[in-house]
């Protein structure tokens, strides 16, 4: 497409519920957008940083400064014509800020999709019209009585499986808990959100007994570089383990299954630098066997539906974080997501198939950098 305008917006939404992990609680997701304005349509990507860097080294203010003083720059050459597939080649000598790199990657996508009236989804390879959704539910301040509560409000909404947020101090009791309340066929997996340590005894202690809770997964309990900590752990385990942190890219992917640190991964687009590496990611996964499923930030309904689309390609087997709108806000940014038997519907009109809705974009800062 040919970029008329490039656009930071930036709009804070509050959440429907604090949502507390081993990294921190957080109770708005203030969402940075890439907005492209090109002479044959619009485009729109999510960065899915949040506020600070305790996630990764990310974070929403970092990914804003780097857009404006060091992609942008970049990206745009004389005459403006640019291609989402020619995101990764001309930002090929910076090094790491994939989640700013993915939402100008995947903007610019939207775009080029709209001006060829094809949805995301078809682009992607989709093989389903609708993605089973789970529910990510954080460390609630009420304990276990309120995590209780939390579990049945989502499974009568019809969420296919939970994954429950586990830190040091929180996480066999209410596992524990959770198994006596819902029984051994709650489809139940945790996330540590790599708050453990493999060098201390009382860590490993806790993550060996959430071991024989009959888990589907355990996520990241380790750091994002302690891939072989995490083999190690892995090989004693019953309990398959999952990376999201560690894996950046697709060779990070590769090498972690060659080490045999996971046998399921977490796939972010935003994440992993845009939907052309998590493509390669499914790929390299598929190739190996191993099962991936669609992870997510919080995102309002711009970074959603892009999972969405993602989740909805083959090798995409198992129930994601994907969950509907109303779990995270009151209004979306979006025309929202909603959940329809455990299910959410992948969107089919062109590009992304949302925008934001004008209401909440009133509400937005924005910062041009060019055009
Ligand atoms: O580790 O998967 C994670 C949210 C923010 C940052 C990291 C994670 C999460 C979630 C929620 O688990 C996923 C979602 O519902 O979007
Ligand atoms: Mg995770």
């Amino acid at each position: 497409v040919t970029v008329e305008r490039l656009e930071l917006v930036r709009v804070s939404l509050p959440l429907v519920t604090p949502f507390r992990t081993s990294f921190g609680v957080q109770h708005e997701r203030d969402a940075l957008l890439v907005h492209v304005r090109a002479r044959e349509a619009q485009g729109w990507g999510e960065c899915v940083t949040p506020a600070a860097p305790v996630y990764s080294e990310e974070y929403t203010g970092g990914a804003a400064h780097v857009l404006e003083h060091q992609l942008v720059p970049r990206l745009l050459a004389p005459g403006r014509t640019l291609r989402a597939e020619d995101v990764g080649l001309r930002l090929a000598g910076v090094r790491g800020h994939r989640m700013a790199r993915a939402a100008l990657e995947s903007a610019l996508l939207d775009a080029q999709l709209r001006a060829a009236g094809r949805s995301l989804a078809v682009h992607l390879g989709a093989t389903r019209d609708r993605v089973a959704a789970g529910v990510s539910v954080g460390i609630p301040d009420g304990g276990i009585p309120e995590l209780l509560e939390q579990v049945e409000g989502y499974l009568d909404a019809g969420y296919v499986r939970v994954k429950a947020k586990v830190a040091r101090g929180s996480d066999v009791a209410p596992m524990q808990a959770l198994r006596t309340r819902f029984g051994a066929r709650l489809r139940l997996q945790v996330d540590a959100n790599a708050g453990y340590d493999p060098d201390t005894p009382a860590d490993v202690a806790a993550l060996d007994a959430l071991d024989e809770l009959g888990l589907l997964q355990i996520e990241q309990p380790f750091a994002p570089d302690r891939l072989l900590a995490h083999a190690a752990h892995a090989a004693r385990w019953r309990t398959p383990v999952c990376l999201d942190e560690s894996i950046t890219d697709a060779a990070r992917a590769v090498e972690a299954l060659a080490l045999r640190a996971c046998r399921i991964v977490n796939v972010k687009p935003g994440r992993v630098g845009g939907p052309f590496e998590t493509v390669r990611i499914h790929d390299a996964c598929r190739d190996r066997g191993i099962p991936v499923w669609c992870g997510g930030m919080l995102e309002t309904g711009i970074g959603r539906a892009l999972n969405v689309a993602v989740a909805a390609m083959p090798g995409f087997e198992l129930p994601g974080d994907t969950s509907a709108s109303d779990r995270y806000f009151r209004e979306d940014l979006t025309d929202p997501f909603v959940l329809v038997d455990g299910h959410l519907a992948v969107p089919t009109t062109p590009g992304i198939g949302r925008e934001p809705r004008d209401e909440v974009l009133a509400t937005a800062t924005r910062l041009p950098l060019a055009g």
